[in-house]
């Protein structure tokens, strides 16, 4: 191999190994079956690297709103063993049981499309077994921020400057409420709970701003002079 050869191989691994750890929106879903029925447990969009476990035994579809697919993957469930509350009655254990054996569970990565509409689960691509309604959950368009939604999935409920339990520390001069101070350079620290604020022009940029306006009124004068020394 020639010193070339070598260098471009070592850029081209590189450029590999930053692609694959790119962050990119995926919709995250916890998907359990309890007694035949398929639900979907937790739900959100967020940037990650990450890819669903590799499985064959299911496909998950991600449909749009005229029922063709965007996206297809396959996985397999896994059968959980829930972890036993604290303090409970013989009772309660029975009922406990009854609500949670067999349990399978799966944790679906599906790339984020403003067009995700359904999710379609089953052991066929044509016999679904459970259609999975992903837009109330991601963004019904109520004007309230829900749980299930965020800024990423649904920024006309959950706008940039409001909680969503989810942050995003852009330089947007927009404090993200769901940053501490230190992440989004927007906030500063609001009193002693650790609380934060939207953080006002600093000096630096206040004095940016002065200079600015000087330097416009100073050429805008020039002009003025000028022109009136050739008339
Ligand atoms: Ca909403
Ligand atoms: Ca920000």
């Amino acid at each position: 191999m020639t010193r070339w050869n070598f260098v471009f191989l070592l850029l081209l691994l590189l450029s590999a190994s930053a692609a694959a750890l790119e962050q990119r929106p995926v919709i995250m879903a916890r998907v359990s079956v309890i007694g035949g029925e398929v639900k979907v447990d937790e739900i959100g969009v967020v940037f990650s690297g990450s890819e669903s476990e590799p499985g064959n035994e299911y496909i998950a579809s991600v449909l749009d709103t005229d029922m063709r697919t965007i996206y297809q993957t396959q996985f397999s469930f896994r059968e959980m063993v829930p972890r036993m509350p604290e303090n409970i009655s013989e009772e309660e254990m029975d009922d406990y049981y009854d609500k949670t054996q067999g349990r399978l569970e799966a944790n679906l990565i599906l790339p984020y499309s403003e067009e995700a509409a359904i999710l379609a689960v089953g052991k066929d691509w044509n016999k679904p077994i459970a259609f999975i309604d992903l837009k109330s959950r991601l963004c019904n368009s109520d004007g309230k921020c829900d749980s299930t939604e965020n800024y990423l999935s649904c920024p006309a409920d959950c706008p940039m400057g409001e909680e969503d339990n989810y942050c995003l520390p852009y330089s947007d001069s927009i404090c993200d409420p769901d940053c501490v101070a230190g992440l989004d350079k927007d906030c500063v620290q609001a009193g002693a709970g650790g609380g934060t604020e939207q953080k006002g022009l600093s000096i630096s940029e206040l004095y940016f701003i002065g200079v600015v306006i000087v330097a416009f009124a100073i050429i805008v004068g020039y002009n003025v002079v000028k022109r009136k020394k050739k008339k």
